[in-house]
């Protein structure tokens, strides 16, 4: 990751004012541990320069990360929408940390539209951004996470100094979950480096990984040994995989926000399988979220297929099918996918 110098600059003068500015942070719908602590890191980093800082998202973010510093502050358009539009509509500048589009910000997409004089700023790793949308873009998909790449941001702009514990822990967080634990692609030597200084700052990963990865509910258990038993379908002679979800199977298990967050990898796990989907069922849609293993492309596939993107082994988009249609189209779709990459024959 090579961010050149004009834009550390330009970000620079930005944030060099003589009275605070108004400033909000952004993450996307159903915000993960990136989202989440992106924008807590990203805060903190804006309020040292003095300014004025709200983070928005548009739905709550999962239990597990309920821990992390400052948390509790950042308002969630689905719970406070007055208060959410007021800070937005006050902003002179936006934040978008990891994700690419107004779109995903789904509900929340037309309030902030609605601010037309704040300067819109692009700080993520997901392919192909909204094009003249940002007034300035940081926009780095081979960066393996956003707290990488705000982390790099951070120690160009202001060195490491300015990185306390708190948003030490709050940039592992993400750093780590996108990665799987640090086992997906791209992880370069840095990230390493990276993490050294930040168990300098005095992060404790063993108490992280248990908040994290342990800390789930009994239903959210037996809803993956239920995703995993009878939901689970593979197929195209072993190299396929799906879960679908229903919103009855949802509920039976009291589903909450992020419990069935890392269930699509899971039939990644079988050897041979090169793409998993999970389908999970909303009262307007089913969310598709999509992995895969090596060269097999989901953001071409969740583009092409599903009206979404997102990283080259990670991505997801939806369906307005039923889910009977839906988990028959992913089959075709597949079929297809697979012929056309040589994977099998016709
Ligand atoms: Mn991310």
């Amino acid at each position: 990751m090579n961010i050149p110098q004009q834009d550390i600059t330009r970000l620079q003068e930005l944030l060099t004012t003589s009275t605070p500015l108004n400033i909000v942070v952004l993450s996307h719908f159903n915000p993960d541990g990136d989202a989440i602590g992106s924008s807590l890191a990203w805060r903190r980093l804006l309020l040292s320069l003095g300014h004025n800082v709200e983070c928005v998202v548009p739905n709550k973010y999962p239990h597990f990360l309920g821990w992390i510093d400052d948390v509790e502050c950042i308002h969630t358009f689905k719970d406070s929408p007055e208060e959410c539009a007021r800070v937005i509509a006050a902003a002179q500048v936006l934040f978008f940390l990891d994700f690419n589009s107004v779109t995903r910000l789904e509900g929340l997409t037309e309030t902030v539209e609605s601010n037309t004089t704040a300067t819109k700023v692009l700080i993520d790793h997901h392919l192909q951004p909204t094009p003249d949308y940002f007034d300035l873009m940081f926009s780095y998909p081979d960066s393996s996470s956003t707290c990488y790449l705000v982390y790099k941001i951070i120690e160009r702009m202001k060195g490491t100094d300015v990185i306390d514990t708190a948003m030490a822990s709050a940039l592992y967080v993400g750093m780590m979950t996108d990665t799987g634990n640090f086992t997906f692609s791209n992880l370069s030597p840095d990230i390493y480096r990276t993490i050294a200084v930040l168990v300098e700052k005095g992060i404790n990963i063993p108490q992280i990984n248990v908040e994290v990865y342990n800390s789930h509910t009994e239903n959210r258990l037996r809803l993956l040994a239920y995703s995993l038993g009878p939901k689970l379908s593979v197929f195209e002679d072993g190299k396929a995989a799906s879960i679908a979800l229903t919103e009855y199977d949802l509920r039976r298990f009291a589903h909450q926000p992020g419990d069935s967050e890392g269930f699509v990898n899971y039939p990644l796990s079988i050897k041979g399988v090169l793409i998993s989907a999970i389908f999970q069922q909303t009262h307007k849609f089913i969310r598709v979220s999509l992995r895969s293993r090596g060269d097999m492309d989901v953001n071409v596939f969740a583009r092409r297929y599903f009206n979404g993107g997102g990283h080259k082994n990670a991505a997801g988009g939806k369906s307005y099918q039923s889910m009977k249609q839906t988990l028959e189209y992913y089959r075709q779709c597949v079929h297809e996918y697979f012929v056309e990459l040589n994977v099998i024959e016709n």
